[in-house]
């Protein structure tokens, strides 16, 4: 293992609270060679969801290409085990990006070399079930919506005023083509993407001339521990999903997030929606049973 450059905020919190000798930080500090000189080349990158899937490949794009990294996820070992691995400065977040004071005091406490944060992306996100509207849970619905909705909002919200001041920056949505097309038992979670892909386009308009991109991405079928996590934890079920399919992959998600932030300035891709090749729509479904 080489040297370590991460350090968890909330210890972050507690070293600005008086324990002057640093003991709070996880890990050393970067060496010289890759010091807060390096952090302070390339705006910072921040991606929630970072501990798996999507955001976890995003993060290792980015570090091959020597960004440094803010990390957030609720499952710290991962985040920990990650950032190990990554040849570039990382700040982790172990947060839960529906807890919204959660969310500002850690953007609060970014420290200086990361600040600043010049991509954003609000990848955190989940479904829950694919039971009909009738007999869905409730509660499955809320957490859907506090977390692919409410969450995107929260961090957001706190960085877009830095992104504006700044007149640079670059938010990447994570959508889902459930959020164009509906499908039996996506109910709640089509519609937190719909509101996804609706919000980034607002957001467009709100800083048109502020110098900053918005970007939608939508994918389809992508093998991660997103049907895992849809069916609770059912490995076998979740294996069933990708039977015979030649899915997206993470990594094929992370070249696209990759490719739509280090495009020229003055490109804004506004929605992009991809599919595996083996993925299509459905036709209309018709009831004759009257
Ligand atoms: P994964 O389950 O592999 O990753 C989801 C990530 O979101 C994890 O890192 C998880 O971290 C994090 N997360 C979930 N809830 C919270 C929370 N409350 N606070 C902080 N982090 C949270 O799935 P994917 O990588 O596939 O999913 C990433 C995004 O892509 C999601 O928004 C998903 O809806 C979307 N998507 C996925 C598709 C697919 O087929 N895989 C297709 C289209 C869109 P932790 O549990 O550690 O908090
Ligand atoms: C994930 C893709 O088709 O399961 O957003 O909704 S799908």
């Amino acid at each position: 293992m080489g040297d370590l450059y991460y350090f968890f905020w909330e210890n972050f919190l507690s070293f600005r609270g008086g324990a002057e000798t640093g003991a709070g930080f996880s890990g050393k500090l970067s060496s010289e060679k890759r010091g807060w000189r390096h952090i302070m080349e390339k705006g910072s990158v921040l991606i929630t969801g970072a501990s798996s899937g999507f955001g976890e490949a995003c993060a290792r794009w980015y570090a091959k290409r020597g960004y440094p990294l803010i990390l957030a996820a609720r499952r710290r070992d991962r985040l920990e085990a990650l950032a190990e691995k990554l040849d570039t400065p990382v700040f982790l977040m172990c947060l839960d990006v529906r807890e919204r004071i959660a969310v500002k005091e850690a953007l609060e406490c970014i420290p200086e070399g990361f600040s600043g944060v010049e991509i954003l992306i609000n990848n955190a996100g989940l479904a829950l079930g694919l039971a009909p509207a009738a007999e869905a849970d409730l509660d499955d619905w809320e957490t859907m919506v506090d977390t692919n909705i409410k969450g995107l909002m929260y961090l957001t919200r706190g960085l877009l005023p830095g992104m504006v001041e700044r007149r640079r920056g670059h938010i990447v949505n994570m959508g889902s083509v459930a959020g164009s097309w509906p499908y039996p038992g996506g109910n709640a979670y089509g519609a937190t993407k719909a509101f996804v892909e609706q919000f980034s386009r607002n957001l467009r308009c709100d800083v048109l001339g502020k110098g900053i991109r918005i970007t939608n991405i939508a994918p389809g079928m992508a093998e991660t521990e997103f049907s895992l996590v849809r069916f609770k934890g059912q490995a076998d079920k979740a294996a069933e999903t990708y039977q015979g399919v030649e899915a997206l992959s993470a990594e094929d998600i992370a070249e696209i997030v990759g490719w739509v932030t280090t495009l020229p300035q003055h490109v804004n891709i506004n929605h992009l929606e991809v599919m595996p090749t083996q993925q299509a729509w459905g036709p209309f479904a018709v009831s004759r049973d009257v």
